[in-house]
């Protein structure tokens, strides 16, 4: 028997296409796709009615949780107290159903843990004092993956860039959106500086370092489970647009730095994966150029 899965936060920009993933690998009918927004094909389920949630992983026998639903840095900093209970009390109410019902749990963590103290390059561990409540969020999630009793696994992804669903309120939302203005507009206004540096990787990335982290043995994860550094590709928010200009040599960009300017300035500019490499064999596959070729080509199919 194969897993029986659910997916919370499906409608967002990773679970769109770790949904489609996962039907893939497991079959459709394995995958119980949930949001606390309506659409088809996805059940209602707020992450906060903890009892829903408890009755809905018992009845579907559910074995594998991929906990989405979160609000990022823009909307958390905007909102830090619903920010702290989506966030965290949401977790804590997955992990609650999970340690009854024996379920495995992937819940991402994010390069948002990392402060202003840390490196330019991100190692894997080095003192997590993140200037958000959204990066203090994610410290405690990684923090409840060791201490929660279940077989619980995160990534620290890296800003996500896809073109199947919208970037969902975040601070690196810019490197999805500039895709949509490029195209539509021919120019772009960029909320962060032209020589803003931020680790970036291409969903499909994303999604093939999840599906991997998560078929991995227990007995060959340390103690990074709870939040894997994984380095996709780094870029400035200018380098993003003289490779946008290969296909489009009128865009033209402007920066108007914005208060995400501040959050985008507290995270690093790279980050160290050679653990996530040793441990389970993590190897990106695009750069800035061929995450570029991949939007356009899929922008415009
Ligand atoms: P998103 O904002 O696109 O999607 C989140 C989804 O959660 C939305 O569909 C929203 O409707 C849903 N949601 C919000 N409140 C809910 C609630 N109370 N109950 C149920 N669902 C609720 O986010 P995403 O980009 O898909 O991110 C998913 C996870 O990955 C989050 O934990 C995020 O912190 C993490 N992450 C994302 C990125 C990125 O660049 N996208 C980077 C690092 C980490
Ligand atoms: C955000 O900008 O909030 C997310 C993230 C890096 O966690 N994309």
């Amino acid at each position: 028997m194969g897993p029986r899965i659910l997916v919370t936060g499906a409608l967002g920009q990773i679970g769109t296409e770790l949904v489609e993933a996962l039907g893939e690998k497991h079959g459709q009918e394995s995958v119980i796709a949930t949001d606390v927004r309506s659409a088809p094909g996805c059940r209602i389920l707020d992450v906060m009615d903890s009892a829903g949630i408890q009755s809905l992983v018992k009845g579907e026998e559910i074995t594998e949780i991929y906990h989405l639903a979160a609000l990022l840095s823009a909307t958390g900093e905007r909102n830090p107290d619903l920010c702290w209970k989506i966030n965290v009390e949401g977790l804590e109410n997955i992990i609650a159903a999970a340690q009854a019902n024996g379920c495995k749990v992937f819940a991402p963590s994010s390069i948002a843990v990392f402060g202003p103290d840390c490196p330019s390059v991100a190692p894997q561990v080095t003192p997590l004092n993140p200037a958000t409540v959204y990066g203090k969020t994610k410290v405690v999630c990684e923090q409840l993956a060791m201490t929660a009793g279940i077989d619980m696994r995160g990534l620290r992804y890296p800003g996500l860039i896809s073109y199947k669903a919208p970037a969902g309120g975040g601070t690196t939302d810019y490197a999805v959106e500039i895709f949509h203005a490029a195209l539509a507009e021919g120019h772009y206004t960029c909320f962060v500086r032209e020589d803003t540096r931020l680790p970036m990787m291409y969903m499909d990335d994303a999604i093939r370092a999840t599906l991997e982290l998560m078929e991995v043995s227990s007995e060959k994860l340390g103690g990074a489970r709870g939040g894997y550094n994984i380095a996709g590709c780094s870029f400035t928010a200018g380098e993003l647009v003289a490779s946008i200009q290969r296909h489009l040599p009128e865009f033209t960009c402007s920066y108007e730095p914005d208060v995400r300017q501040k959050y985008a300035d507290s995270w690093p500019d790279d980050i160290e994966d050679d653990l996530a490499r040793e441990e389970w064999g993590w190897a990106p596959q695009f750069d800035l150029d061929s995450m570029v070729d991949a939007m356009f080509a899929g922008l415009q199919a």
